[in-house]
């Protein structure tokens, strides 16, 4: 009988490792393969889909902790020739979180970013041009 009870301990704590996740939000994404390419063993923290240059075609955007103390944030973009990656930049260090958004009625979406670092709260509105981020309005200084 005691064998017993410590097995179905032994199981309960095994299935409870099991369903350990931290990051339990992340969206599946066939372009994630891209990312892993250069990156496999990163943490992703956060993850959206959407047009970021305006061909018609859903890209990746990827939030992931490049070291301890550093979130970096990087795009497979959709080009003629296949999909691509952006070089990584600084991206919020906690709290992040993302949306795509048209700030201005015209194409592209600009992509909408937040987040923290500590008491420094950030804020930033992207645009995509020349197969990189520009951060419109400064709004991040302080948080990544
Ligand atoms: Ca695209
Ligand atoms: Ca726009």
């Amino acid at each position: 009988m005691m064998r017993f009870l410590l097995g179905a301990l032994l199981l309960l704590v095994l299935a409870g490792c099991g369903v350990t996740d931290d990051y339990p939000d992340l969206i599946e994404s066939d372009l994630l393969p891209y990312f892993r390419a250069e990156f496999p063993n990163q943490q992703i923290v956060l993850m959206i889909e959407g047009d970021a240059n305006d061909d018609g075609i859903d890209d990746l955007v990827v939030v992931f902790r490049a070291d301890p103390e550093h979130n970096h944030k990087v795009t497979v973009f959709s080009t003629p020739n296949g999909f691509k990656l952006t070089e990584p930049m600084p991206a919020p260090f906690q709290d992040v979180d993302m949306e795509f958004i048209n700030i201005n009625d015209q194409p592209p979406n600009e992509l909408m970013i937040s987040g923290r670092r500590g008491i420094n709260f950030g804020l930033g509105i992207l645009r995509f041009y020349d197969n990189q981020w520009v951060d419109l309005f400064g709004g991040l200084d302080g948080c990544c």
